[in-house]
């Protein structure tokens, strides 16, 4: 792990890609270690003021989008606070919400590029080693831009594969399957992926045994099935991404048809 600062954005990449950056000795390296460690490594930003209760607490409290939800008592000596409308630039620092639908524990990276609309190349960290992916803008809270970066000349060619030792998942695509379960008034289980479905029209469906394909989304009744999909695709500690009641559970089908749609055509 770097020691000593990066001169700029480009050199501070380089010295990163395929590392597990843990800076604090807690819960193994999540996407907070990478902030935390391009702040101080980068930015020269104080260690204590990258943690997620430096300024304030309150219900997302050790989650990262928190710094981005207090940023505003503290923050604002080494970054400017933008929402996510703000055209983004290399080197700002993403923060999407806590309870979004791509990001359920909320997530932060560093962006390197936005090579296409609701999408952001970033430096980013868990699932897996230090990568640079492109990463859905979905529940974006917006960016922490530093007052003071050299970006240097920057390679943001996307990581190709990790090798073996650098995954926690058997999947490392940058944009996985979500398994979303319904808890009533039936159980029933989503697969949400831009891929699936991808030649329906929005609520056209079809049978495919126990399970029935909308654009976005599949959706299931059958325990068995969908049990085993939460199985596949659990990230961290198991189980679905989600569960939620009949509302949550619609709104992320809905969404996960805009998202197929958005994405169709485009260089996936
Ligand atoms: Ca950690």
């Amino acid at each position: 792990m770097a020691t000593s600062r990066a001169p700029n954005l480009g050199a501070y990449v380089a010295r990163v890609r395929g590392d597990y950056i843990d800076v604090d000795g807690q819960v193994g390296a999540q996407c907070w270690d990478l902030w935390s460690h391009y702040a101080t490594q980068c930015l020269g930003v104080p260690s204590w003021a990258t943690y997620t209760e430096a300024f304030g607490d309150g219900p997302h409290v050790w989650f990262a989008c928190d710094v981005y939800h207090h940023a505003r008592a503290g923050l604002t000596k080494w970054f400017e606070v933008l929402g996510p409308g703000a055209a983004p630039r290399p080197g700002d620092v993403a923060f999407w919400e806590l309870g979004s639908a791509w990001y359920r524990d909320s997530h932060v990276a560093i962006v390197l590029d936005a090579p296409r609309p609701r999408m952001l190349r970033c430096l980013t960290q868990n699932p897996g080693a230090v990568q640079i992916a492109d990463l859905i803008t979905d529940g974006l809270l917006g960016y922490l831009r530093p007052r003071a970066l050299t970006a240097g000349t920057v390679n943001s060619a996307k990581t190709k594969t990790l090798r073996a030792s650098q995954k926690l998942t058997p999947e490392e695509d940058d944009m996985k399957p979500t398994v979303h379960r319904r808890t009533g008034p039936a159980p029933e289980w989503t697969r949400a992926h831009p891929d699936i479905g991808a030649d329906l029209a929005p609520g056209a469906k079809r049978a495919d045994g126990k399970v029935t394909v909308f654009r976005g989304y599949e959706v299931t009744t059958d325990v068995a099935t969908g049990t085993a999909w939460a199985r596949t695709h659990a990230r961290g500690l198991g189980g679905e991404t989600s569960s939620t009641d009949r509302a949550g559970y619609m709104a992320i089908q809905a969404q996960a048809t805009r998202l197929s749609v958005a994405l169709a055509g485009k260089d996936r």
